[in-house]
């Protein structure tokens, strides 16, 4: 399916094999990969994003796509899709058309896993963990909600103050140095105009706001990306994905990253995606399904990459 490596995309990975598999790219595609050391977690471990685009024109004039997966540490599936949609994209580098289009166009980013201490706890401690590992507010009840740590109306709808809670918004907005250091290098690239925050499940392509159900101006523009990219998932391999707005269409949630990055920097953008299932098998979604999803989602991806690039 991926050709150009032997590493396996249809199994989960733990951090280490993702990390290793990693520095394979740069050393395979010399000419359009680097990866960029984002921060550090509160465990000591680094945070690993591959940039890549195609050395034609000059990247920082590019408009730029952020994704990024393992926000929540128990949601295997998005890790194990954003490395399969990294693989198949420069695999299909020179090969593929559109592809090749999309890499020399933009400067994409993918960030593979976010939450590394947390993921690294689901291999080794607690298979149903969710938060980060921090111990700042409470010994006894581990970690913050790093979905609910973004200061853009932070501690409003949809979280709790709780540190035993699973939605815990942590004891002040950016407490926890994964979501800084994200969000800090995010900030800085302005020319990034598209943003992906993969989560499982449900199947969902959400757009802003979390924090209210109050629609934003670019409502029509952002839905109708979602709209098109749901399309172009269910012609693959026949999954149905909602789109709309975040608030309504699962919950209210306020403090996330999608509402961040369209609200603080401005990316026009920006989403919430949850990918399979819708609640069968859940979290524990079995390997027989990574690479249809990894399938389906890249091409609700270069949709977005599309509109992006339009940009
Ligand atoms: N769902 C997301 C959560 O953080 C979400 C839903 C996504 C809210 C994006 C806000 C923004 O609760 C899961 N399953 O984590
Ligand atoms: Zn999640």
């Amino acid at each position: 399916v991926v050709r150009g490596d032997d590493f396996d995309y249809g199994v989960y990975h733990t951090l280490p094999e993702i990390e290793e598999w990693m520095k394979t790219l740069e050393a395979e595609y010399p000419d359009l990969v680097e990866l960029v050391e984002v921060g550090k977690s509160f465990e000591g471990r680094t945070i690993t994003a591959v940039k890549f685009t195609g050395k034609v024109g000059n990247s920082t004039e590019k408009p730029g796509l952020w994704l990024d997966g393992g926000i929540h540490a128990r949601e295997w599936i998005s890790p194990a899709v954003n490395v399969y949609m990294l693989g198949k994209l420069l695999s299909d580098y020179g090969v593929d058309a559109e592809t090749t289009d999309l890499i020399d166009s933009l400067e994409w980013y993918i960030l593979p896993v976010f939450n590394v201490d947390g993921y690294d706890y689901t291999w080794n401690g607690d298979r149903m963990w969710r938060k980060t590992r921090s111990t700042y507010s409470s010994k006894l009840c581990v970690g913050v909600d790093p979905n609910r740590n973004w200061d853009w109306h932070w501690g409003e709808a949809g979280t709790s103050n709780n540190p035993c809670a699973d939605d815990f918004q942590g004891p002040e907005a950016f407490s926890e140095v994964e979501v800084k250091t994200v969000s800090d290098f995010i900030k800085s690239k302005k020319n990034i105009n598209g943003y992906v925050n993969f989560h499982s499940y449900s199947q969902l392509w959400m757009a802003p706001w979390g924090y209210t159900s109050d629609l934003p101006d670019d409502f029509d523009v952002q839905n109708g990306v979602g709209k098109a990219a749901t399309e172009a998932i269910a012609k693959v391999h026949g999954t149905k994905f909602d789109h709309g707005n975040i608030a309504d269409i699962i919950y209210p949630a306020s403090g996330s990253s999608a509402d961040w990055t369209y609200g603080e920097c401005g990316i026009l953008y920006s989403y919430g995606v949850e990918l399979r299932d819708t609640g069968k098998y859940g979290f524990v979604l079995p390997e027989d399904q990574i690479l249809e999803s990894g399938e389906e989602t890249l091409a609700g991806v270069k949709v977005l990459a599309n509109a992006v690039k339009g940009s």
